[in-house]
């Protein structure tokens, strides 16, 4: 895998740069809950082994045997399942890295910063290691994801954390990293975010960050434009931003601190007039530019309300009920948050509520580790706690493609999954459901574990469908009992929205109108919920598959959901056949999940004119070798755009996409299935590729599963369909 290990302590020539040994870090699965460990002592390291699936997160030789070259479709998926049961972990769920963000970290380690909370060694090693990895080699910046190019976001921020974590401000690599940074102006052009961590830190004045009022959280739910209709993601940041916002709390200015004032501001911090600033962004940062009319209303807050009209009685109620919520959020979670951004400020509001000695703040510091993973770069910080429930849901989903959960040997993996989706369903409401706005969730499964709680639509439907698919299509023992799976329809029947899509946590509780308040920056169509036509997929087909088996349960409303979901799909293709996918890049993403949906009432290519044009989409888009590959910059601008080389998982996704349509032409899948199958290594895996996943239209986000979770799937669909003959 190529990289050397040495020892802490010892520095090499090259690079001055410490590495940590990597034979002694180890991955814990407890119920879901995924922490890396470095184990110190010899004892340790001889009682605890480390796994095939700790030494392939970590880049290093598996040892892992070559197996048979496969030449029929079902030969290659058994082959790539065979190498992926080795990554599946003790509770039975699958794991992975899931970075791509590049301003995670940043919050984490800034917190941990400000409350002086010590790093262990490793941790800051590695840390080190992956920022180091991840600059680009041109400019020697970071964007706001591991391929997005340069921005203030990205270099203010990871310069920051590699300060604070030791590194000198003249290694050739941190002067690079400035100069690019100078170039964009400095961090006065950083976005919100980026000036709400620096003032954190002490290195700006809050007078820099545009207004975050916590009175907002006292508006009257009918309001239009009251917090709880926004998208959960959205209003579980501006919470404890606001919390802070509104204490204007910072750390006390220390040596550090100040030197970092010299070198992330292009000039003297004393000149600097910073409340003329809030607005200030470089184009590499402005994928949203604000609106005229969040700008007057930013400068109404920031002019008027704040130093003249905001009355302190006020400013108390307002932070009592926000830290109110607050204290839910952790309460509901367990301390594991919604997210990897309200995770670290949740638990910075608790340091400046109750102290370093508060019962919250250490809960939280116990907690924060589990967003962290280990890779042959380095340490990173995923996008959640991890991917447990929906990879695993997925994976069962493909293997029963291929016809395998019958097969003897595969028992014993399966039965796990199960388990594992059997312990990790929602089993209650929270307490103060209404007044934490949160929507039904009993009988759901979430993105990642049970302890973070928070339901998803598509993540229930995946988890229904594999479950059902197990239990009731297959004699897999019956873990989930009837009534959890009704449990399971209720909240999928309250997730429609009036359009008949479905979106991601909840059904949409405010209008449009509300992203001219997206204040930030970085991301587009971030202050709602829309729909989804992968979430509404997901549903719709888990309720149909759920009616097959029960088919009278609230049967009437899941056939009414259904024909309304569908239309909203029909409606969501564009004139070329495309549909654009919100949640994996990108086209071929999307018409997975709406072939899916099509095909779940009938409509294929023989009586479809819809599905014929998006077969015809995706010919004209074929490469050379067969495949398909588009950049990530589709997400951004809405366009297809060809990547240079193709795509395993791309293809996989279109390949699925025609057989669900029932395109019926062989030749271009055998040639799509080819190539895949050419990209196959000896012992059954694929190679890492082009980043997956996509949120917020501007932030990729790595799903390194799917390269063997879709080409298994496609791999079994095209042998149920076209013969399991040699390709
Ligand atoms: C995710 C990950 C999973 C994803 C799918 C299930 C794939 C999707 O179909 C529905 C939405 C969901 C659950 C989703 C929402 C937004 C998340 C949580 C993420 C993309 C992972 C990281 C992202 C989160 C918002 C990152 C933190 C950034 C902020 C802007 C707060």
């Amino acid at each position: 895998n190529g990289h050397t290990q040495v020892p802490i302590g010892v520095k090499t020539g090259a690079n001055r740069d410490q590495k940590t040994d990597y034979t002694r870090w180890r991955l814990r699965d407890d119920r879901g809950c995924q922490t890396w460990h470095y184990l110190q002592g010899e004892e340790e390291v001889e009682e605890w082994p480390q796994s095939a699936a700790d030494r392939y997160f970590l880049g290093m030789e598996t040892g892992l045997p070559e197996l048979r070259t496969a030449k029929t479709p079902l030969e290659a998926a058994e082959n790539a399942l065979s190498f992926f049961s080795k990554l599946q972990l003790p509770p039975g769920n699958w794991a992975c890295e899931y970075g791509g963000p590049m301003f995670l970290l940043p919050g984490l380690v800034i917190t941990w910063y400000v409350t002086e909370t010590p790093i262990p060694t490793e941790r800051a090693i590695e840390i080190k290691n992956y920022l180091f990895a991840r600059a680009h080699p041109e400019d020697g910046g970071w964007g706001l994801h591991i391929e997005g190019e340069s921005s203030v976001f990205g270099i203010a921020m990871n310069y920051t954390v590699l300060r604070l974590l030791g590194v000198d401000p003249e290694d050739p690599r941190m002067q690079k990293a400035r100069s690019t940074l100078w170039k964009l102006g400095g961090a006065l052009n950083g976005p919100h975010w980026s000036k709400f961590w620096l003032s954190v830190l002490g290195v700006m004045e809050w007078d820099i960050v545009n207004p975050v009022p916590p009175e907002l959280w006292l508006l009257p739910d009918w309001m239009p434009i009251a917090p709880w209709r926004w998208w959960i993601h959205m209003r579980h940041v501006f919470l404890p931003m606001s919390y802070v916002y509104s204490k204007r709390w910072s750390y006390p200015l220390n040596d550090l601190t100040r030197q970092l004032r010299s070198e992330l501001l292009t000039q003297p911090f004393e000149t600097i007039t910073f409340s003329a600033h809030r607005n200030s962004i470089s184009p590499m940062d402005d994928y949203h530019p604000k609106a005229w009319i969040l700008k007057l209303l930013f400068w109404f807050l920031a002019v008027i309300w704040g130093p003249y009209l905001r009355p302190a009685w006020l400013v108390e109620r307002a932070e009592k009920h926000v830290w109110w919520l607050i204290q839910a959020e952790d309460k509901n979670t367990d301390f594991s948050n919604l997210g990897p951004v309200n995770g670290p400020m949740n638990t910075l509001c608790a340091y400046i509520k109750h102290g370093p000695e508060g019962y919250a703040f250490q809960e939280h510091l116990k907690t924060l580790p589990e967003f962290l993973w280990m890779k042959d770069e380095g340490m990173l910080m995923n996008g959640t706690n991890g991917v447990q429930t929906w990879d695993t849901a997925f994976t069962v989903l493909a293997a029963d493609s291929c016809g395998f959960l019958s097969q003897k040997q595969y028992r014993p993996m399966f039965t796990k999954a199960l388990e594992f989706l059997e312990d990790q369903q929602i089993l209650a409401e929270v307490d103060d459901q209404q007044a934490c706005y949160r929507q039904q969730r009993k009988g759901a499964w979430g993105f990642s574990t049970r302890k973070q709680g928070y339901a998803v639509s598509d993540c229930t439907s995946e988890g229904l469908k594999a479950t059902l698919i197990l239990q009731n299509q297959h004699d897999y023992p019956t873990l989930v009992e009837e009534r959890r799976l009704k449990d399971a329809i209720d909240v999928l029947l309250t997730m429609q929205n009036s359009s008949g899509g479905c979106a991601s946590y909840e059904p949409t509780r405010g209008s449009e109108l509300l992203e001219h308040l997206n204040a930030a920056e970085v991301f587009g169509r971030i202050m709602i919920e829309y729909d989804y036509v992968e979430c509404t997929t997901a549903v719709v087909t888990a309720l149909q598959m759920f009616q097959k088996h029960y088919p009278s349960y609230r049967s009437a409303e899941i056939v009414a959901f259904r024909d309304r979901a569908v239309d909203y799909i029909r409606s969501a293709q564009r004139p070329d056949g495309s549909w654009y996918g919100a949640w994996g890049i990108c086209f071929t993403y999307a018409a997975m999940f709406a072939m899916e949906s099509l095909k779940s009432v009938g409509e294929t290519y023989e009586n479809s004119e819809r599905v014929r044009r998006a077969c015809q989409f995706f010919l004209d888009r074929q490469m050379e070798d067969g495949g398909w590959g588009e950049t990530y910059k589709s997400c951004e601008t809405g366009e297809y755009c060809q990547h240079e080389k193709s795509q395993v998982v791309q293809t996989a996704w279109v390949v699925i996409a025609m057989l669900e349509g029932g395109f019926p032409d062989k030749e271009p899948l055998r040639k799509a299935l080819k190539m895949i199958m050419s990209r196959q290594q000896a012992n059954g895996e694929w190679k890492q590729e082009a980043i997956e996943g996509v949120f917020n239209k501007s932030c990729m986000i790595s799903y390194p599963n799917y390269k063997f979770i879709f080409p298994i799937k496609a791999l079994g669909m095209y042998a149920k369909r076209f013969g399991n003959g040699p390709l």
